[in-house]
């Protein structure tokens, strides 16, 4: 089988990312990489960095003639995917059209049951799936054969059918580096400031899976609670492979939790000091499976950057709502360490949790005021994704339609595309002014951000009377903070 991978206009990411569009997607390099590994016959075509619109790819498919096409689809980039996949489908219709990525693991069944351009959608790890995929194309594709595969959804007799889950991949170190040397790294031009200077910057991922379950994530069911991580021998050998062939000086570790096994981040920090690797590191951690002296070793290994997921500033929202069970003085306390530190970090706020009353989403306010001085703080609005158990609740409290299906633009979901793309809000108990106070308190009155470079965006999203009074609600409140406020 001759497979061609397509990295869509707007990259891994959705269009409202564009800015920060310059890391290489991994998932679809990770399967371009075992393709390669067994003599398959792969092309990448990175048309986020090239630049192509429709057409051009359309010619870069006719180009290399390949007898299947992979993308790789994420919940926010989903629609343009979609388009891409009726147009590709429309001029070959002969061709095998397989989509994986996280939208395909958590909305399979919707995808397939809507999308009739998709011929197999691939449910989880990728790497050993499309190899069976492949062996089954090349021994004649017959129809009936396609059961024994596990891990994919396709159509039969116009339903959805799935194979069954596959079974994670135990042992992560045989799998080849993600293949990046198949797209144009010189054109993903990633940087990250260190001490002034902008640093050339690429991404690594060293393990897969986080042994928590946040109420609205997606990892715990896509990747499992049971993490699986690379040897830190493994990790080490990839990170000199970043920093010798590509010119890396810093490296974005893709890891949902960085420190999710504090022994392997030892090992890992101390053999990357062993070995001199001499470049700067950017990590996502829980904070409370973080020390001082963990947190100092990882400063010595290169760690500049990290960033931590507060999500509320009330406690009972964080424990008995999104299940983090972390207390604000362990807040406190890591603030404090990275600051005595010098690491730098980010601190993640997300408000309208389920049930969060008005004084419990100020409580977030006043819990960023306090540490706002030592860290970076990212506010955002919950979201909805596929699979969550928060789409759960969110269907089991008339959140989302009965028949709301993730394949169609649904009007009648509250979403913010101008803001956080075309996924659903999560609008439960405050009003569009006290959300607009919320998000805006932070991002205009404290970070000093004009929302006049939004307005053609929210223009664009603007389908209703209700679209129309949402933004009208939250642009009152921007007005009166500019008028009111320093
Ligand atoms: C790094 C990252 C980012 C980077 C992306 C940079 C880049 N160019 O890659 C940045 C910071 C920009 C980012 C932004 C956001 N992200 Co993000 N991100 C991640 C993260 C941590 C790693 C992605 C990754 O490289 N994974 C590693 C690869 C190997 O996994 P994979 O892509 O799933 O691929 C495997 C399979 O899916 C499959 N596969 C994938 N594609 C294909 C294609 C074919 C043909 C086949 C056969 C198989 C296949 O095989 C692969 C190998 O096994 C993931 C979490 C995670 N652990 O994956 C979240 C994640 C993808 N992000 C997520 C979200 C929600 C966001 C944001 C919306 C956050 C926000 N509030 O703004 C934004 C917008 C993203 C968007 N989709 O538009 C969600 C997506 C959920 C969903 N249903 O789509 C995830 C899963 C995190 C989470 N648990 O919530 N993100
Ligand atoms: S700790 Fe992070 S990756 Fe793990 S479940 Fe919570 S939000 Fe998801």
């Amino acid at each position: 089988m001759k497979t061609h991978l397509i990295i869509p206009p707007s990259g891994y990411i959705a269009q409202r990312w564009k800015e920060h569009n310059t890391m290489p997607p991994l998932g679809i390099l990770f399967i371009a990489a075992v393709l390669e590994k067994n003599n398959l016959p792969v092309r990448v075509t990175a048309s986020d960095v090239l630049q192509l619109k429709e057409n051009a790819i359309v010619q870069e498919i006719r180009d290399y003639n390949a007898d299947a096409i992979g993308l790789s689809i994420t919940t926010e980039n989903r629609f343009e995917i979609f388009k891409l996949l009726k147009t590709i489908k429309a001029e070959f219709p002969e061709k095998l059209l397989i989509v994986g990525g996280p939208h395909a693991t958590m909305a399979g069944l919707d995808m397939v049951t809507h999308i009739e351009a998709i011929d197999l959608a691939v449910i989880g790890e990728g790497e050993r799936t499309i190899l069976e995929i492949a062996a089954w194309h090349d021994a004649g594709a017959d129809l009936r054969e396609l059961d024994r595969i596990k891990g994919i959804m396709f159509r039969r007799d116009g339903q959805p059918f799935f194979t069954g889950p596959r079974p994670m991949i135990e042992d992560l170190d045989p799998l080849p580096f993600p293949a990046k040397h198949l797209i144009p790294m010189e054109q993903y031009d990633f940087k990250w400031p260190v001490d002034g200077q902008l640093l050339r910057a690429t991404n690594i991922i060293s393990s897969r899976g986080c042994p928590f379950n946040c109420n609205f994530c997606p990892t715990p069911t896509t990747w499992g609670r049971q993490v699986r991580g690379y040897s830190p021998r493994r990790v080490v050998d990839e990170i000199r492979w970043n920093r010798d062939r590509f010119g890396a000086e810093v490296l974005w570790f893709f890891d949902d939790t960085f420190n999710y096994n504090i022994r392997r981040t030892e090992d890992l920090c101390r053999l990357i000091i062993k070995e001199k690797i001499g470049i700067r590191f950017v990590a996502e951690v829980r904070i409370d499976v973080l020390s001082h002296d963990l947190l100092a070793l990882m400063r010595d290994a290169g760690v500049h950057y990290i960033s931590f997921g507060v999500e509320a500033g009330s406690e009972r929202v964080r424990r008995d709502i999104v299940h983090k069970n972390i207390s604000n003085a362990q807040v406190y306390q890591a603030v404090d360490w990275t600051h005595q530190l010098g690491i730098k970090a980010t601190a993640f706020f997300i408000f309208s949790h389920p049930t969060e009353t008005w004084a419990e989403a100020r409580e977030s306010l006043s819990l960023i005021d306090r540490i706002k001085d030592k860290v970076d703080i990212t506010v955002s609005i919950l979201h909805i994704y596929p699979g969550t158990e928060l789409e759960t609740y969110a269907k089991e409290n008339k959140l989302l339609p009965a028949d709301f299906s993730w394949s169609t633009h649904d009007r009648r979901v509250e979403t913010l595309p101008a803001a956080q793309g075309d996924v659903p809000l999560f609008k439960e108990q405050f009003t569009w002014a006290q959300i607009g106070e919320l998000i805006l308190t932070w991002s205009v009155g404290a970070k000093k951000i004009s929302l006049w470079k939004k307005i053609p965006e929210v223009l664009r999203s603007i389908h209703s009377l209700h679209d129309l009074y949402k933004y009208l609600s939250i642009g009152m409140v921007y007005f009166r903070m500019k008028l009111f406020r320093k």
